[in-house]
């Protein structure tokens, strides 16, 4: 079959738009402006090795982690990219410090979207040639359109997004998304500059086999969690599980919902919260595997139910086939 026979992304969001009967284009339209940063943003990650972008920027950000060039790039482009074409009114992003009152064009403030963004999840892996991604978070402001954004319009619970998904810059560059209604992913042809569907109605497999964790900080962890790991070690039945940790969410996150697994990043001794973020990872992470048939809690609660307090919190997580989670649940509730 001849490419020209598959759907293109741009074609796919115009369809699903008719889907909505009061649709207004507009979240078509910020769709397809993520789409746009993504293709430049791949462009920048591709060129990396040989354009010397490698490298430390010497500024830290709000986390106090050190920011590499190609995190301020992605950074500026999805902040410029989404600002510009007046899509929404409000940007937070992992990268900065505070939220972003888009304020581009007379129609910005008009905009019902805000959007929070980890532009460039895993970048301590760009300097070794391994897989990044980005990962969005779309929410409808609760403010009046037309008015100043607001805090209140970014911390909401993660069962109101109205879309999420992550791009991942891999071997081939995909992106995947929901708006609530199922997971689809979309792989670009670098040759036409085209996102084409690839993974219709993903779904993660009932069975797993893999889990991920980094068992570094095995000595850390909580004991519900060293019991789980114990367990996915040991011989029995279908046991024991594959060990699989990219360090790169979106990765290891994308593995696991095709082929079945885990991926955990609990509380440790040192960081009660874990190391990864509400709003900018995990929320997005979470309806994403929710509408993919997978679970995603902090050991105990639902992550999309968890009330967001600030912009940069943190929080465990635990996520991927429903049925190991429930099983890692089981062993975390016997320590509470
Ligand atoms: P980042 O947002 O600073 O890139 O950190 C998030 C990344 C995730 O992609 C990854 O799963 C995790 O940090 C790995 O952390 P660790 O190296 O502690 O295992
Ligand atoms: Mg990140």
């Amino acid at each position: 079959m001849s490419e020209q026979n598959f759907q293109t992304l741009g074609e796919f969001i115009i369809d699903k738009q008719e889907d909505f009967l009061y649709s207004t284009g507009e979240l078509s339209r910020l769709l397809s402006a993520i789409r746009l940063a993504s293709k430049m943003v791949n462009r920048q990650v591709n060129k990396a090795g040989i354009a010397n972008i490698i490298g430390k920027v010497g500024s830290e950000n709000i986390q106090g982690e050190e920011q590499q060039k190609l995190d301020v790039l992605a950074n500026e482009i999805f902040i410029e990219a989404l600002s510009q074409r007046e899509v929404v009114c409000g940007i937070a992003s992992e990268e900065n410090d505070d939220y972003i009152e888009v304020k581009t064009g007379p129609n910005a403030h008009l905009s019902k979207y805000v959007v929070l963004i980890d532009p460039l999840d895993g970048s301590s892996n760009i300097d070794v040639n391994v897989s990044v991604g980005t990962i969005f978070s779309i929410y409808r402001r609760v403010t009046e359109p037309g008015t100043p954004v607001g805090i209140e319009d970014f911390l909401q619970k993660g069962v109101n997004q109205a879309a999420a998904g992550y791009v991942v810059y891999g071997s081939s560059t995909m992106i995947v998304y929901t708006t609530g209604n199922g997971v689809n992913g979309f792989t670009l042809d670098p040759s036409l500059g085209t996102y084409y569907l690839s993974h219709p109605a993903m779904k993660f497999p009932e069975i797993g086999k893999i889990y991920s964790i980094n068992e570094g900080n095995y000595a850390k962890f909580p004991q519900g969690v060293k019991d789980y790991i114990k367990y996915c070690q040991e011989e029995e039945n279908d046991r024991p599980y594959t060990s699989r940790y990219i360090g790169s969410l979106v990765s290891d996150f994308h593995r696991n919902m095709i082929k079945g697994g885990i991926y955990i990043y609990p509380s440790t001794s040192q960081s009660p919260n874990g190391k990864l973020r509400l709003l900018y990872e995990c929320n997005p992470m979470a309806l994403l595997a929710e509408q993919a048939g997978g679970k995603c809690t902090d050991g105990f609660r639902r992550i999309l139910e968890i009330e967001p307090t600030e912009l940069h919190q943190r929080v465990p997580f635990f996520c991927g086939t429903t049925e190991m989670v429930e099983k890692v649940e089981e062993f975390m509730q016997k320590y509470k």
